[in-house]
């Protein structure tokens, strides 16, 4: 079983390397978020496509889920091209679904490809879909431990991402303690607090984006 496993990461990773050099040549910013369900990452998706179409950047979006189109009939009326993948049972989107996915899409007029994952915080962090950032989100409604207790995908990640903060008051959010178990996990994580609803937060979210597609066009 081990060994079957560790045949299917080993494709994935060797197919996502693939991708993200297919992405790199085509000057595509890939980002994917991961969350479990419900902690807002297509709200987020939504107000981040409505405000890059509104400036004229080029932008793009999958999403995952087991079934419907839900997302990705909310994530259209921003006036972007999104595609659902349904994964069926599959808990986690792969580098495989990606590449069929965009396989007709001329990547090389996108500036930034969004991937929402499947809402769960566990498989999702051993996949590799090829993206040049993953973003992790958890809500303040999800507790301040989701850190220490999902280790895997904040090492996989490259910028945490507290959302819902105008709720933080109303559910006793602890920040300080939230702040605590990801430096805990990740010393050096940056940490962006956002309410996709207010917009509080969501100018930081903007620039950590230009930022990361600054630096890619720049190596
Ligand atoms: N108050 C508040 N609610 C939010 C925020 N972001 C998302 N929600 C709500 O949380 C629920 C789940 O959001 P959704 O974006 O579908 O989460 P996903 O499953 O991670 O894609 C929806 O009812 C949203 O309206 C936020 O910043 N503040
Ligand atoms: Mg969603």
């Amino acid at each position: 079983l081990l060994e079957a496993r560790q045949k299917v990461l080993k494709k994935n990773d060797l197919l996502a390397r693939e991708l993200r050099r297919r992405f790199e040549d085509a000057g595509v910013t890939v980002i994917s978020l991961a969350s479990s369900p419900g902690a807002g990452k297509t709200t987020l998706l939504a107000r981040t496509l409505r405000h890059f179409i509104e400036a004229g950047t080029r932008v793009a979006a999958l999403v995952g889920d087991l079934a419907t189109d839900h997302d990705a009939r909310r994530l259209r009326e921003s006036g972007a091209k999104v595609q659902q993948i349904t994964t069926g049972t599959v808990c986690h989107l792969d580098a495989e679904m990606i590449e069929s996915a965009i396989r007709s899409w001329p990547l090389d007029t996108l500036d930034y490809l969004f991937i929402e994952n499947v809402g769960n915080l566990v498989c999702p962090a051993t996949f590799d879909l090829g993206e040049s950032r993953r973003a992790v989100l958890f809500s303040t409604t999800e507790g301040e431990d989701k850190p220490a207790k999902y280790p895997p995908i904040f090492h996989t990640a490259d910028v945490a991402v507290i959302t819902k903060i105008d709720l933080a008051a109303a559910v006793g959010f602890d920040r300080a303690a939230a702040l605590a178990a990801i430096s805990s996990i990740c010393p050096v994580m940056p940490v962006i607090e956002v309410s996709a609803s207010s917009g509080e937060g969501f100018p930081t979210w903007c620039r950590w984006l230009h930022a990361c597609r600054t630096l890619q066009l720049r190596l």
